[in-house]
């Protein structure tokens, strides 16, 4: 069997899940939101990371109807948790490119949120710099139409990206999650410790709130809250983990 067609039986079959992974605000210490990951649980070997079959999603265009059902799995979870009393956290789910190019995908995202109210408070897209950047235009309408919704934008992977500041300017979005490369030098070397500061300090000035991904150690937590960072993502808070588990270990009241 082709992997298309493993991929395409696996969607038929609901074999995808979403896990996931606690984000936590520094000044509080309180989960804010958490960012669904998807996982292929194959029958034959188990988990299957994103890594090794969201290419080819994308080169089948099998993405469009995953990515869809991806955000749609991530609000069922998020009205689960409002129903259980648990609200005011968002779930942010990963956009692929092809999706955001798709002229249709606002009306989408739309259609998605129409089923509940509630939904579209629940609601957080990551995407990537160089998303946006072929179409920049196009792009900047897309998301400013997203938020319009009521759904929030994340800028994901930030720094690898190498796209200029002007475009970083123009760029309607709530989130900035600086990428985890930078945050594992974030206690070993000064350098490291400086290219972290002046992205807070760029991603404030731009009025945006800062993640900080694969937060790994104390140490690392520590030196971030000295530099201001507003909230952080990775083991040292959490594993990515199913709805429910999630609603155990890091919304349930004590
Ligand atoms: O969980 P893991 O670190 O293996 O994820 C690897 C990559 O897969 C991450 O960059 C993440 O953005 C991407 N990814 C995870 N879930 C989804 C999803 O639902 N849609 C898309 N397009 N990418 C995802
Ligand atoms: O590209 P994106 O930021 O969406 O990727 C998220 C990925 O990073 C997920 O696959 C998740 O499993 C992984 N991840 C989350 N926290 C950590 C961490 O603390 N360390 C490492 N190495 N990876 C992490
Ligand atoms: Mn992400
Ligand atoms: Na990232």
């Amino acid at each position: 069997l082709s992997m298309e067609n493993q991929l395409r039986r696996a969607f038929d079959n609901e074999e995808f899940v979403l896990h996931f992974q606690p984000k936590v605000s520094l000044a509080t210490g309180k989960v804010t939101g958490a960012e669904a990951l998807i996982r292929w649980n194959d029958p034959a070997t188990g988990l299957v990371p994103p890594g090794r079959f969201i290419p080819v999603l994308e080169e089948t265009g099998l993405i469009h109807d995953v990515g869809r059902w991806a955000m749609c799995q991530a609000i069922e979870c998020y009205l689960r948790w409002c129903d259980d009393g648990l609200a005011g956290v968002r779930i942010a789910v990963n956009v692929s490119s092809l999706q955001l190019r798709n002229r249709g995908f606002v009306a989408e995202v739309a259609k998605v949120l129409s089923g509940d109210p509630r939904a579209a408070s629940g609601l957080e897209l990551e995407i990537t710099e160089s998303m946006v950047m072929g179409d920049i235009n196009h792009g900047i309408d897309s998301l400013q139409a997203i938020r319009n919704l009521g759904v929030t934008v994340a800028l994901d992977d930030f720094g690898t990206g190498f796209s200029s500041l002007s475009y970083l300017a123009r760029l309607p979005i709530d989130t900035l999650k600086i990428d985890r490369s930078f945050i594992n030098n974030v206690a070993v070397t000064t350098e490291g410790l400086a290219l972290v500061s002046t992205i807070i300090t760029l991603a404030h000035s731009l009025r945006h709130t800062v993640v900080a991904e694969g937060v790994e150690s104390a140490e690392q937590a520590r030196l971030l809250r000295s530099l201001d960072c507003d909230e952080m993502q990775g083991f040292h808070f959490g594993r990515p983990v199913p709805c429910a588990e999630f609603e155990a270990l890091y919304l349930a009241p004590l």
